[in-house]
């Protein structure tokens, strides 16, 4: 056979993905400032975002890992099995934004079914943030990538991107992180979501459900000793960032489900009387006196579709695991 005269040309591989990164990180140190300041309460406390230091990120992964700690495993089960649903619900030409986007393995499975004209990470792990994007970069190199690095449980403006076809926004906010907020803390994020999502868009969340406490209890109290290293590590990142003195040794890791509440509390408990500093400033503990350090909430299906509601949703659509252990709410902004 001859050649063709006119063959066709070859397909083009698509254009490359554009990568940028903004901080909206606010400058002085609201650390020191939380810090103090939920110390100096009468029930002490600090804010579970602050967990997260490098330390904390590669705990909290280790966590993802472990056999009591069935929250990630199960979410990500739940997706890999509905991706094309998920497809087939958000449509062509999404913007997918991903709050507390951390190691961005449940993204992997959205881009794969979504193949989004624009992908939005915000956390408020700088570093970790920067380095998981550009390894999605690499790994899909058609993809445009605006990570933002900022602290979502406060109001925030994305940026336009600008230059790419978007016809739908998804919010996408898994792992059961809006557990770590309390109720109306939850309300006010879902708010925030509802205004970055626009009228249609959609909201994709994780959400751990009610159980048994004997479960509950031992995903947050584990076997290993994984969830207590993650919890005094906020100590440590005390220490060496604000310039305290806490003796890890002297506090122990404690976490319980408390039903009547729905929400598993973690806890580092002081085991002597005994006082320490943080920035000069000293800070007396009773034995046995406690520093609250996460609540997180668990809600029946039916308790957060209420919630999405209250905050201009419709829940429209929802996906469990056989165990009906974790939940994945699907809901579009009215
Ligand atoms: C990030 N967040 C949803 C986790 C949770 O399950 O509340 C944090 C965590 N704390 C202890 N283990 C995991």
């Amino acid at each position: 056979m001859p050649e063709a005269l006119n063959p066709q040309p070859a397909p083009q591989p698509p254009a490359p993905g554009v990568v940028r990164f903004y901080n909206f990180l606010p400058r002085g140190d609201a650390f020191l400032e939380d810090v103090l300041a939920g110390l100096a309460g009468a029930q002490k406390s600090i804010p579970p975002k602050y967990f997260y230091d490098e330390h904390g990120c590669e705990l909290f992964e280790a966590i993802c890992d472990l056999p009591e700690y069935y929250l990630t495993r199960t979410e990500l089960g739940i997706l890999r099995s509905q991706a094309v649903e998920f497809a087939q619900f958000a449509g062509p030409d999404v913007e997918l934004i991903e709050f507390g986007s951390g190691a961005q393995e449940k993204t992997r499975v959205l881009v794969d079914a979504l193949r989004p004209s624009l992908y939005v990470p915000v956390d408020i792990a700088g570093d970790a943030l920067r380095a998981a994007s550009e390894k999605l970069a690499a790994d899909y190199p058609w993809l445009n990538i605006m990570g933002i690095c900022a602290d979502y449980t406060r109001p925030l403006a994305l940026p336009e991107f600008g230059g790419v076809p978007v016809r739908r926004k998804l919010v996408f906010f898994p792992g059961s992180t809006i557990g770590n907020f309390t109720p109306a803390e939850a309300l006010v994020f879902l708010k925030q979501a509802r205004k970055a999502a626009g009228r249609g868009g959609i909201l994709l969340i994780g959400v751990d459900l009610k159980k048994d406490k004997r479960i509950l209890d031992a995903a947050y109290d584990d076997s290993r000793g994984v969830t207590a290293q993650f919890n005094l590590n906020l100590l440590n990142r005390i220490n060496r960032e604000l310039g305290g003195d806490f003796q890890l040794n002297r506090f122990r890791h404690k976490a319980f489900y408390d039903p009547v509440m729905g929400r598993v509390e973690m806890h580092l408990e002081s085991l002597y009387s005994q006082f320490v500093h943080v920035s000069g400033k000293r800070f007396d503990f009773r034995a046995g006196e406690s520093i609250h350090t996460e609540i997180s909430c668990k809600y029946s299906p039916e308790e957060f579709r209420d919630m999405g509601r209250k905050a201009g949703f419709s829940p429209e659509r929802f996906w469990t695991d056989s165990g009906q252990l974790f939940a994945v709410h699907g809901m579009v902004a009215v």
